[in-house]
């Protein structure tokens, strides 16, 4: 018997864009659990919750003001238990998401260092500015510098997200023992693990200036050092391994071997990590340079994850991302069939995020009033400065800000896509009409319904689940992949494009997009079929 989260598929909630249950405009955890009849009849066994701490919310919760508390936004922490309680008792485990790189400005850690109060003086890195410049030339992930002048304190502090968001000093020990607790705290009340924001980047190894070239000035320093390695060990041995639960790591520009050595059981850091290289499939490096879409370069960056790894994270979507129908399909429900398909016959655990499994597409926003994202608003002073109008910083916005991810859950053809009673915190999706879980519900050709039916026959075979991976062949617009698990064989093959294509495949398909029963190698536009060999 492999382990639990190798035979699971994942769904991660976006807690504010779910389901509101008391009409404030904001998803809350009672509606999330109102909505676990729903999420059990989808296949998956593990609920990802982005954050649901308290928080101020300048970066939707991944600013964590108390970890060991819930947002009143977001309910109680007796809400949560009911949560973790009625999820078990369906079958369905939760995993929190783990954001410990760095804490709001408002949690009580940060008040106090600022102050200069024990035991926390040195909770943050803290330095003098050289004269009135900060102490060195390090940039931000959000655009910018990454330090702040505390007037409080009159010192600088390093923050590699907003401003908002401090980082943490992991060469105090108790910096250690305090995240420590809150892990430990979260596990004794029966979460089974844990997304782990940012882990990569805990340990910053100097803070001399970085190479002044590039999109992320200073990340030599502080991207996968050794001090990290011994940081994850840690929390290993003196938490995790303590319980039945798993970690997948948030590992921003992680290579295949940095990943293997972070997965490594042998080592003892995490069970699986999030890659960013099939991404940049439609961009250059980082998303606001943005190139047109070839199936070719998601295909190659899949494949060689496959081949480099014997067992990790795979996903299209999450917060961070514009929707897979849109940048990898073109927005019909037939594409986001077609793309689940291969998302779902990969080697690895799979990461759904909401929404994904309806074929929801990108936001339909017409102007910068619409998004609410920190980390869109605080792009636009940088890509002014690269020359660009207002006009194209927003078409950029419509291609790539994680707003795109955010628009609530589309329930309903209703008011407000059956989300809220109230008015939403973020504009919900026009095309909820159309594309949402009731009328999906009732269409036995929905992406829904689809996404229902691979999910049952993954969750039944011992070969998608555990078998080798092989890529048989990769062209332009179509990919055929085989997993293997003794004498038993899955060949899978799926159409890219929106024309026919022709290509080596015989036989009898056990499930086709398409309905199809008997191949003569010719795949409709998007299809995607699995065949059985043994
Ligand atoms: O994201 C980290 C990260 O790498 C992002 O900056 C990512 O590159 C960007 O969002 C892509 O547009 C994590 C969380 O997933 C994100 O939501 C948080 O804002 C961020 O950390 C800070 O906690």
């Amino acid at each position: 018997m492999e382990k639990w989260w190798k035979e699971q598929a994942v769904y991660q909630i976006y807690p504010m864009s779910y389901c509101d249950s008391n009409g404030d405009g904001m998803g809350d955890i009672p509606g999330i659990i109102s909505k676990l009849p729903y999420i059990k009849s989808l296949g998956v066994g593990i609920l990802w919750l982005s954050p649901v701490y308290r928080s101020p919310g300048e970066d939707n919760g991944y600013d964590i003001s108390d970890y060991c508390d819930i947002d009143p936004k977001f309910g109680t922490l007796s809400d949560m238990d009911e949560l973790i309680q009625k999820a078990n008792a369906l079958g369905l485990r939760i995993v929190m998401d783990l954001v410990i790189n760095h804490t709001s400005d408002q949690h009580e850690w940060f008040q106090k260092s600022r102050r200069r109060e024990a035991p926390y003086e040195d909770f943050y890195i803290w330095r003098d500015g050289n004269g009135k410049r900060p102490p060195n030339n390090w940039t931000s992930f959000f655009g910018g510098g990454a330090w702040a002048f505390d007037e409080v304190r009159g010192q600088w502090y390093l923050h590699l997200f907003a401003k908002g968001q401090p980082d943490l000093n992991y060469r105090n020990p108790a910096v250690i023992d305090a995240v420590e607790r809150v892990m430990d705290f979260w596990l004794a009340r029966g979460v089974s693990g844990f997304r782990c924001d940012v882990i990569n980047l805990l340990w910053k190894d100097s803070l001399k200036n970085g190479f002044p070239k590039g999109a992320l000035v200073g990340s030599e320093y502080y991207i996968g050092r050794p001090g990290c390695h011994e940081l994850l060990q840690r929390f290993r041995r003196e938490v995790l391994s303590k319980y039945d639960c798993f970690t997948v790591g948030e590992t921003v520009l992680v290579s295949p071997r940095k990943a293997r050595e972070l997965t490594d059981p042998g080592r003892g850091e995490l069970d699986m990590v999030f890659s960013f290289e099939h991404m940049n499939a439609d961009c250059w490096l980082v998303k606001w340079l943005p190139r047109k879409f070839k199936p070719q370069r998601l295909f190659r960056s899949l494949v060689k994850w496959q081949k480099k790894l014997p067992w990790n994270a795979v996903y299209l979507e999450n917060h961070d991302q514009p929707r897979s129908v849109s940048r990898f399909g073109d927005d019909s429900p037939a594409s986001a069939k077609a793309i689940l398909t291969l998302l779902l016959t990969l080697r690895g655990t799979p990461f759904v995020y909401q929404g994904e499994e309806l074929g929801m597409t990108n936001f339909d926003f017409t102007s910068m009033d619409d998004i609410q994202d920190v980390e869109s608003k605080n792009m636009v002073p940088t890509l002014k400065k690269l020359g660009l109008n207002d006009r194209r910083i927003f078409e950029r916005m419509r291609k790539a800000s994680r707003d795109n991810a955010r628009t609530p859950m589309q329930w309903t053809p209703g008011p407000e896509g059956g989300f809220t009673t109230g008015t939403p915190w973020i504009k919900v999706n026009g095309n909820h009409v159309t594309i949402n879980a009731e009328t999906e519900e009732q269409d036995p050709d929905s992406v829904l319904n689809w996404f229902r039916t691979l999910m049952a026959y993954r969750n039944g075979s011992d070969v998608l689940k555990q078998g080798r991976f092989r890529l048989i062949s990769r062209e332009k617009d179509w990919i055929k992949i085989e997993r293997r698990l003794g004498d038993e064989r899955v060949i899978v093959a799926v159409n890219w494009s929106s024309k026919p294509v022709k290509l080596p495949l015989v036989g009898y398909p056990v499930l086709s997009t398409h309905g199809t029963k008997q191949l003569d190698c010719q795949l409709q536009p998007w299809e995607a079929v699995l065949i059985e060999e043994k």
